[in-house]
C-alpha cells in the first residue's frame, strides 16, 4: 500500500514536471542543433541534456578506485616494455578482499583493476598470449588476479572496473591492425565474459609503437559495440564516450565544469548512423581548456553531449607502488582538497591506490585514507541549515533543498532563470562550507550563483560560483550567521536544486 505521504510526494514530483513540461524535450543525452536554432534554442537544447542511465550511476557514486598492479610493481617501473620475465609477477600475501575492503571502507564505491598495462602483461591467464600470470610463479601458474578482485567486488558490493590498455608493448602483432584488434577483441571479450558484472571499462589515451616501431589503427566502434552487447550497463571511460577525462592527472577539476559539451571535433563517425540510439563516438580533440561548455563554447555547435568528467590522481607520486614513495602518499589534508576540488566540481574522482610487492594496499596508504575519510565524514555528518525557515518568492518546492531526498527539487515558477532562497537558521550557526546539487537528470543549468549571510546591518557575499552540476562543495573563512541567503544569478533554464547545505569542518 502506498502511504499518504508517498502519494503526497509522487503528486509533487509530478506536479514539478508539469510545470516544466514547457521546457523539456525527451530525455537524452545528445542533440543535434539546427542551421535555423538561435543561440536561445540551442542553450534550451544544451540544459535539456541529460546522462543515460549508466551515466548517471556512476556520477552518485563520487568516489571510484583505480589500482594500478602488474608487473610494473615487481620491476619497479612506471612503464613496462613488455620484456619483462613473467616469472618476476610473485605477490606473497595477495589479498584482493583487503584491496576492497580497504577502498569501501574509505569510501570508494568501485573500483578499476589494470588488467593489462603497457607492458602487455596479463593479470588474467588469457588464451591468447604467454605473457601473464598463467607464466608466472604465484600460484604455480594457477592464479587469476582479476577473478579475485572480480569476486571480491561482487561479494562486497563495490562496482567493478577493467582498465585494459590498447597500446602493447609486447605484443608482436601490435603494428598490425588487422590482427591486433582481433587480438584486443577477444580479450576484451574474456573480460568482459568470465567475471560477471562490469561497471566500467577504462582505456588510456597513452599510445605509442609496439616492438615492431609501429602503431596499429584501434577499431574503437568494434570495441564499444562489444561492450555495449556483452555489458550494458558499463560506462567506457576516458578513450570512450560515457566518461570523460578531466585533462589533467593532479586531481583538480575545473571551477566551471560543464558536462554538456559540443561534440564537434570529436565524434570519429557519423553521428547520423547513430542517432535516436545509443550513442557512440571515439573522444578527439583537446579536452584539457579551462572552458569546455560554457555558452561561448556551444554557440557554434553541431552536436552537444553529455559528457561528464572523472578526475584521475594517484595517491603517490607514481601510478604503481614504489618502496621508495612509502612516505609520499598524499595526506588526508591533500585528499581532502583534492576531494573539494573534484567530486566538489561536479566531476567523479578516480583515486590511485595501487598495492604492493605482497599483494596489498600498503600501511601507509590505508592510514592517510582512513583519516581523509574521518574528515569528511565529521565535515558532512550535520547540516547545519536543518530546521532552517526557508522563503523563496519565485520559487517551488522549498522543502525538497534539505530533506535529504534527491529525487525532489526546488525550481522556479514560469520562466523565471534567477533565483532566491533565503533561510534562517534555527539559531546562530559557525559554517564554512557551501554545498550543492542541482537535479542533473532534467539537465544542466545553473551558470552564476552567490552566497551571502546577514551581518546585521546588511547583506555580505560569503563566496561566489558558477556550475554546479551534480555537486559544488566550496570552502571559505568560517562565518557565524543564522541568516543566509542563495542568490541563483545565472541560468540556462528554470535552475533547479535537490540539496543545500551548510558545513563546518573539524578542527
Ligand atoms: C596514463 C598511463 O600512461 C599511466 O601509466 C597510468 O596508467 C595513467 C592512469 O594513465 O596514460
Amino acid at each position: 500500500m502506498i502511504s499518504n505521504h508517498k502519494m503526497k510526494q509522487g503528486l509533487l514530483v509530478l506536479a514539478l514536471s508539469w510545470s516544466t513540461a514547457a521546457y523539456a524535450q525527451q530525455k537524452q543525452s545528445y542533440v543535434t542543433i539546427s542551421a535555423t536554432d538561435s543561440e536561445h534554442d540551442i542553450i534550451r537544447k544544451a540544459a535539456n541534456l541529460t546522462p543515460s542511465d549508466r551515466q548517471l550511476r556512476w556520477q552518485e557514486l563520487e568516489v571510484t578506485g583505480f589500482l594500478h598492479f602488474g608487473m610494473n610493481t615487481f620491476t619497479n617501473r612506471e612503464w613496462g616494455d613488455g620484456k619483462e620475465d613473467p616469472k618476476l609477477f610473485n605477490p606473497t600475501r595477495l589479498d584482493a578482499a583487503q584491496w576492497v575492503r580497504t577502498c569501501k571502507e574509505a569510501g570508494i564505491k568501485q573500483v578499476i583493476i589494470t588488467a593489462k598495462h603497457h607492458d602487455g602483461f596479463c593479470l588474467w591467464p588469457s588464451k591468447y598470449t604467454e605473457h601473464s600470470v598463467k607464466n608466472s610463479p604465484w600460484k604455480n601458474g594457477k592464479g587469476d588476479v582479476v577473478r579475485e578482485i572480480a569476486d571480491a567486488c561482487h561479494q562486497q558490493g563495490v562496482g567493478f572496473g577493467i582498465y585494459l590498455s590498447p597500446w602493447d608493448r609486447n605484443n608482436p602483432d601490435y603494428g598490425d591492425t588487422e590482427k591486433y584488434n582481433a587480438y584486443f577483441l577477444n580479450q576484451l571479450t574474456e573480460l568482459l565474459g568470465n567475471y560477471g558484472k562490469v561497471d566500467e571499462v577504462w582505456f588510456d589515451g597513452a599510445n605509442g609503437e609496439g616492438p615492431n616501431g609501429k602503431k596499429p589503427v584501434y577499431h574503437f566502434d568494434a570495441w564499444y559495440n562489444l561492450i555495449r552487447k556483452m555489458q550494458p550497463g558499463a560506462v567506457i571511460a576516458v578513450m570512450g564516450p560515457d566518461v570523460r577525462w578531466v585533462g589533467t592527472e593532479s586531481g583538480y577539476g575545473r571551477l566551471t565544469e560543464w558536462s554538456t559539451v559540443p561534440m564537434n571535433g570529436l565524434a570519429n563517425q557519423s553521428i547520423a548512423d547513430n542517432s535516436q540510439k545509443d550513442i557512440i563516438f571515439a573522444p578527439k580533440g583537446d579536452m584539457t581548456g579551462d572552458d569546455l561548455g560554457s555558452r561561448d563554447k556551444i554557440r557554434d555547435a553541431k552536436t552537444l553531449v553529455w559528457y561528464p568528467s572523472e578526475t584521475d590522481v594517484s595517491i603517490r607520486p607514481g601510478w604503481f607502488y614504489h618502496e621508495t614513495e612509502d612516505l609520499k602518499v598524499k595526506s588526508p589534508e591533500k585528499l581532502t582538497d583534492i576531494y573539494y576540488s573534484s567530486v566538489g566540481r561536479n566531476s567523479v574522482l578516480l583515486l590511485n591506490i595501487p598495492p604492493d610487492q605482497r599483494g596489498l594496499i600498503n600501511e601507509h596508504d590505508q592510514k592517510n585514507l582512513m583519516a581523509w575519510k574521518r574528515t569528511l565524514d565529521q565535515t558532512f555528518k550535520n547540516n547545519l541549515a536543518k530546521g532552517a525557515k526557508i522563503s523563496s518568492s519565485n520559487g517551488i518546492n522549498t522543502g525538497a533543498l534539505l530533506n535529504g531526498n534527491l529525487k525532489n527539487y526546488w525550481t522556479t515558477k514560469a520562466n523565471d532563470t534567477t533565483g532566491l532562497i533565503e533561510l534562517t537558521l534555527p539559531k546562530p550557526q559557525l559554517f564554512d562550507v557551501l554545498l550543492l546539487k542541482e537535479n542533473i537528470t532534467v539537465g544542466q543549468r545553473i551558470e552564476k550563483f552567490s552566497l551571502e549571510y546577514f551581518n546585521g546591518k546588511s547583506w555580505e557575499v560569503i563566496t561566489d560560483g558558477t556550475t554546479v552540476g551534480a555537486k559544488r562543495l566550496i570552502r571559505f573563512k568560517p562565518v557565524l550567521a543564522q541568516k543566509v541567503r542563495l542568490k541563483i544569478i545565472a541560468s540556462r533554464l528554470n535552475p533547479t536544486l535537490t540539496a543545500l547545505g551548510l558545513y563546518k569542518q573539524p578542527g
